[in-house]
């Protein structure tokens, strides 16, 4: 097979990019490891910057997104029994968030790639990268007992954190930064009516918990676990007892409460691969960068990286012109390490931190304090929240 640009992963980037770049006449193939049903029951992302937004409407997959996603223009924090309402509208100049899952927007991208034909491949195995730094590099992988090749100008890695394409890039020529935290989140998705109707991230010195939703009907609620805690250590009452608890004793009388529809545990964790580009190869979302999703910002940093790549690529192809190409991973990484700065931030002044000393104690006490009581404080977070500018 043949095509222009070579794409691996079909998550939210893969189909995102291959979307813009078939509207403008460019061809791609998409290669994903899972089904299309493994990959729609994933429960992730819920919150999504206006630029994700502008990106899925540029893609002419925004309407339904468009109907059913709802505008939020605040959220709240709580600390013990204290809540500030953020008032992202007021100190953005006017921005808001969409709260739509990252399910329905995958589920619209691949409807919007059938409607198109585009040629997204499922299950494939072994997938390798071959001669990035040539002219033609190509793609092989394997389809039951055959093995198949690609030829094309461009391979964009999108598979993920645990992808191939990152690895496929020297040791001697990435550079990795991590930072691994002691804890994770343990998600229920329940339809059961959201407990207030905007976000609540509630620091607590059980842990922190935070109240989101997919629609009125359907609640996604979170608490920080022990790395050591597995799924089957928490049945549903374990579950809404320990998010009560964490939650203001006002906000707890409120919670409804109902059998889980899904129950899952993720690791919270900071990475960026530098470069993102080696050859031609370009590296996009999750597979160049994490960010611990106390932000929300790991879709919409793929969101970011989507948006540069697909300039590039049109540049190239459109205009001959690949200064978009060459500055991609430089211009990418200066917003991904914004992203990274900001999920760092919420993640230390919201979580419990085993070990922590009296000092550091008093210091997340204090912040928290400090942003209760400041305008300037709050608009910082609101600037961030609702998305710095591509
Ligand atoms: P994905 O979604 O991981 O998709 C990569 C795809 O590549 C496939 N793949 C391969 N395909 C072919 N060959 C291989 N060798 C392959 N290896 C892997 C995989 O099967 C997969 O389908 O990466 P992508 O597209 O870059 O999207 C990134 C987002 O998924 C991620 O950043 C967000 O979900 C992060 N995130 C959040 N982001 C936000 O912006 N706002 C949020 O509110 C938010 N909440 C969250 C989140 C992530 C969470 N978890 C579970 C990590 C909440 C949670 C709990
Ligand atoms: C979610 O709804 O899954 C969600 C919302 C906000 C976050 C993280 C996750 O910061």
């Amino acid at each position: 097979m043949k095509t222009q640009v070579c794409i691996i992963g079909g998550g939210p980037s893969g189909l995102l990019l291959s979307q813009l770049l078939h509207l403008k006449g460019i061809d791609t193939i998409v290669l994903e490891r899972q089904s299309r049903d493994y990959v729609l029951s994933r429960i992730r992302a819920g919150v999504l910057e206006h630029g994700f937004t502008e990106l899925m409407r540029e893609a002419e997959c925004g309407a339904r997104m468009d109907e059913e996603g709802e505008i939020h223009e605040g959220f709240f924090i709580s600390d013990h029994e204290d809540l500030l309402r953020v008032d992202l509208h007021k100190f953005s100049g006017g921005q808001t968030v969409t709260v739509y899952g990252q399910t329905e927007v995958t589920r619209d991208l691949y409807e919007a790639r059938d409607r198109m034909d585009g040629t997204v491949i499922h299950n494939v195995e072994d997938v390798v990268l071959h001669d990035l730094t040539s002219d033609r590099p190509h793609v092989t992988y394997r389809a039951g007992d055959e093995t198949l090749r690609i030829d094309c100008d461009y391979v964009v890695g999108a598979d993920g954190y645990h992808g191939v394409s990152r690895k496929s890039i020297p040791k001697d020529v990435l550079k990795e930064y991590e930072k691994v935290y002691p804890f994770g989140w343990l998600g229920v998705l329940s339809r059961t009516k959201p407990v207030s109707p905007e976000l609540i991230y509630a620091r607590h010195e059980r842990g922190f918990a935070l109240c989101s939703m997919r629609s009125q009907v359907l609640s996604r609620y979170y608490v920080q676990v022990p790395l050591t805690d597995k799924v089957e250590d928490w049945s549903d009452d374990a579950f809404w007892t320990e998010l009560q608890r964490r939650l203001p004793s006002e906000v707890a009388g409120q919670l409804e409460t109902g059998p889980s529809i899904e129950k899952s545990i993720a690791p919270l964790r900071g990475y960026v691969a530098e470069p993102m580009r080696y050859g031609n190869l370009f590296l996009a979302g999750d597979a160049a960068h994490i960010v611990p999703p106390t932000g929300a910002k790991g879709l919409n940093s793929a969101a970011s990286d989507i948006h540069y790549l697909y300039h590039g690529l049109l540049g190239h192809y459109r205009d001959g012109d690949d200064s978009g190409l060459e500055g991609y991973s430089e211009k990418a990484l200066a917003r991904v390490w914004k992203a990274q700065r900001f999920s760092w931030w919420m993640t230390q002044l919201l979580h419990t931190f085993p070990d922590t000393i009296a000092y550091d104690r008093r210091m997340q006490d204090t912040e928290l304090a400090y942003l209760f009581s400041s305008e300037a404080a709050q608009r910082s977070l609101a600037e961030n929240y609702v998305g710095l500018p591509f």
